[in-house]
């Protein structure tokens, strides 16, 4: 449906005929010569180029002569020196300077792409366009774009330069006009801007479709709570997300805000037991231990944030700027905004003071074979009365495990490292249980419609690609998702160009693109690939991380992304880079293990949500058995976190299928999270990791310059003879490319725009900027280029 109104919509903007390419006369052909052969070109044009210097960056210059494979170049800051021609690349002509659109640019290379962002981010600009892709730089500090005023503007089209906001316009009007549900697809590294993206966003949406009832407050509310219980200070990022969330804001036929979904995916769990030097854990637990009122804080037995173990662990207790107390108030707030009532908000508390007592528990060594017993202290009974079970009860289950002996349970005493293993568990098990409570509570709020109206605008906020110098599981699953977007992604830009070349009329022979599936079939392949085999792995009781390193190799050495390193490590060939893998953990994190006995716990408890928490896993793990059993496994199984995981992702792909995307690339410029400052290795890195310069790539095997036929005309049609004047602008866009007779492959004519490959306007640049210089005169410019 939507085509065909986008495409009607052009006919009738245009009733030109199709017009291919256009007769080639005699003329000598004026045209920008190809880059390769034309370093006199330049010399003689004076134009500028890019040359790669000793450190590997690009600095401008002018070529002063060439001799051999070697060019002497004048830098800007005035000197001289020699660099191998090979290390030189076309810079764009002046008027190309800082476009709002990379592919507007007559030379697509990095360096180019680099010097437009670094151009308009040095003037606050963080906004620009690759194609369909926007891009925004975090300007790390306040830019004065969202306010009230720029909504209108955006909203009445008084403004049309690259903004978070045209983008959700965009996503709204197509919405409204195609009833086609809409997708808002962010991604960038950790500290890129996603999460700030998101919000703006949905803060768009919410000034647009703001209704009756406040629900879009209510919407927006939401935020605060899952950055509370879901964002932590890392090394990267002090407000980093540790979970990927989809929210699917949904409105009414007349446009207004009716409800929203949230669906999160995979929480980092091991942040609640264990912290890296200068990084904390969820922000609640610091701003319950230092917000709350003094008659719960009797009430949940709490004591300082620094007297905890899980907390005091990494040597940061507190983010500069952030007043922890008074953020705790504001999600109090939102939480009764979503109508989480009082009752519940404590009993939530409760869970998150049992996590904080459980991190206290210590254990005694009793035997030369490890043995412990727990210490009986206030930590010990502390827990137990928040969870609402005796302190006998718990002790046991954190000192002991019962095995099956034929028809009888016997209890086995736990040696001290899984005795820790299994406390662990219960806290990890307790926190992610209460956030994705917390989430199911969010959504059953009445305001969170239930109301499948078929006009949504879903918005993915989700982990970046990641390649540290050590990369586990968690890398592990994060870039297995990222290369799952990438494929939607690029299915859906070149789908998306193939589409306007086709609405648009001109000859377009089918472009293959580079796919990734090749790299998603290594994970996903079944019975022989990553996931599939660290599952098995996972099942086999004597496997170790060692033992899985080297199946992977014995069964995957003949994909080309896959490669078996020494030492329990393989490399994986993304489409963003290589990253070696350690295989670590993978197990043991795969596997996720609770102990019944832990469950069992749980379900005696008094506490509603304890049991709440055992009775929703024996649930899940009913539904993996019965699914195990469908798949043709020997035994039932639980479902390990990586298949759960992929899973997760299938339907989370299935959803956007569905959906029209709209893409944001959030990049990072430096990794200080300094204003000002832009590292262009570091931006050149990421380009390159989301993809960025293959949208590029794409375009350059394209007509990557564009101009609607009105645009061309009003910018050349003074180099026509007078006659021709007063044309429409489609025939005058021809008569202009007839009078220039550019090679007929170089261009295309659309109904409503002129397609023109890479380098073709900066030719028709240096025409126009002559005549206008009165150098060349009009009538001989054409007997000039001919000469
Ligand atoms: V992570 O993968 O969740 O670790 P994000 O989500 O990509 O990461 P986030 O949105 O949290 O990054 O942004 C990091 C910080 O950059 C914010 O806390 C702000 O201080 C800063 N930021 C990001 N975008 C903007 C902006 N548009 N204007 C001003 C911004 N500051
Ligand atoms: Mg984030």
């Amino acid at each position: 449906v939507s085509n065909e109104k986008k495409c009607e919509r052009r006919l009738e903007e245009k009733d030109g005929a199709k017009l291919a390419s256009l007769p080639s006369g005699s003329l000598p052909r004026l045209r920008e010569p190809e880059w390769d052969d034309n370093l006199g070109y330049f010399i003689k044009k004076k134009l500028r180029v890019w040359c790669r210097r000793l450190n590997g960056l690009w600095e401008s210059g002018l070529i002063q002569s060439t001799s051999g494979d070697k060019a002497l170049i004048l830098l800007s800051d005035g000197s001289v020196v020699t660099v191998p021609t090979g290390e030189l690349l076309p810079a764009n002509p002046d008027i190309l300077e800082g476009v709002d659109d990379l592919i507007q640019l007559s030379y697509l290379n990095e360096p180019s792409v680099l010097h437009n962002l670094q151009h308009r981010y040095s003037q606050d600009i963080i906004y620009s366009k690759a194609g369909p892709v926007l891009i925004a730089v975090n300007p790390f500090k306040d830019v004065h774009i969202y306010e009230n005023d720029f909504v209108t503007a955006y909203r009445q089209k008084l403004l049309d330069s690259p903004h978070v906001y045209a983008i959700a316009d965009t996503a709204y009007n197509e919405m409204m006009t195609d009833e086609v549900n809409q997708s808002i697809i962010i991604s960038g590294e950790s500290g890129a801007g996603k999460t700030e993206t998101a919000k703006i966003t949905m803060q768009y949406l919410a000034s647009l479709g703001g209704g009756t009832g406040g629900i879009e407050s209510e919407v927006l509310q939401t935020s605060c709570i899952l950055e509370a219980f879901g964002n932590a200070k890392t090394s990267r990022n002090d407000n980093s997300s540790r979970f990927g969330k989809l929210i699917e804001i949904q409105f009414s036929a007349t446009g207004n805000i009716v409800g929203a979904k949230i669906q999160t995916f995979l929480l980092e769990k091991s942040r609640v037991v264990q912290l890296a030097q200068g990084e904390r854990s969820y922000h609640i637990f610091y701003q319950l231990c230092t917000g709350v009122s003094s008659t719960l804080r009797d009430r949940l037995r709490l004591k300082r944030a620094s007297d905890y173990n899980y907390l005091n662990q990494s040597g940061c207790m507190a983010i500069n700027g952030v007043d922890d107390a008074q953020k705790f108030h504001i999600l109090v707030e939102a939480l009764t905004t979503l109508k989480i009532c009082k009752e519940d908000q404590e009993h939530a508390f409760e869970m998150l003071a049992a996590v904080l007592w459980l991190g206290n528990i210590s254990f005694l060594v009793i035997d030369t074979e490890n043995h412990i017993e727990v210490v009986a202290d206030e930590a010990v009974s502390n827990t137990a009365s928040l969870l609402g079970c005796s302190t006998e009860d718990l002790m046991l289950t954190l000192s002991t495990s019962r095995i099956q002996a034929g028809k009888d349970k016997v209890a086995k005493g736990l040696t001290l490292q899984q005795a820790i293993d299994t406390r662990d568990a219960l806290a990890k098990f307790i926190y992610a249980s209460l956030f994705d409570w917390l989430v199911e509570e969010i959504n059953r709020s009445p305001a969170m419609g239930k109301h499948q109206t078929g006009r949504s605008i879903s918005i993915l906020d989700i982990y970046g690609f990641e390649s540290f110098q050590k990369n586990s599981f968690e890398q592990f699953c994060i870039n297995y998702a990222n290369e799952r977007l990438q494929q939607h992604f690029n299915r859906h830009l070149f789908k998306l160009e193939q589409e306007e070349y086709e609405l648009d009329g001109i000859d377009w022979t089918k472009v293959d693109f580079e796919d990734n599936q090749d790299c998603l079939d290594l994970f996903e392949k079944r019975p022989i690939g990553l996931i599939s085999l660290l599952d098995e792995e996972s099942n086999f009781p004597k496997a170790s991380d060692l033992t899985f390193a080297t199946k992977l190799k014995q069964h995957l050495n003949a994909s080309a992304c896959f490669k078996g390193e020494r030492d329990g490590a393989f490399s994986v060939h993304h489409y963003a880079r290589e990253v070696l893998y350690e295989t670590g953990g993978f197990l043991e994190k795969n596997r996720d293990p609770l102990h019944s006995d832990t469950i069992q716990l749980l379900s005696s408890c008094t506490g509603r949500l304890p049991r709440l928490f055992a009775s929703t896993w024996l649930n899940q793990s009913q539904k993996d058995a019965s699914s195990s059993i469908l798949l043709g496994m020997s035994a039932p199984q639980k479902q390990s976190v990586a298949t759960k995981f992929k899973s997760q992702l299938f339907r989370l792909m299935q959803q956007l299928e569905n959906t029209t995307p709209h893409f944001i690339r959030c990049i990072k410029p430096n990794s200080k999270q300094l204003p000002g400052t832009f590292e262009k290795g570091l931006v050149l890195e990421q380009l390159r990791c989301c993809g960025i310069l293959e949208v590029v790539r794409i375009s350059r095997y394209g007509y990557p310059t564009r101009m609607t036929h009105q645009e061309f005309t009003r910018r050349y049609g003074f180099l026509l003879p007078e006659n021709n004047a007063c044309q429409d602008p489609l025939s005058s866009s021809v008569a202009i490319l007839q009078q220039f007779d550019i090679l007929p492959e170089m261009y295309q004519v659309g109904y409503t725009k002129l397609y023109f490959r890479a380098g073709q306007i900066g030719a028709l640049e240096d025409v126009r900027k002559q005549v206008l210089q009165g150098t060349l005169e009009v009538q001989k410019c054409f007997r000039g280029h001919r000469a």
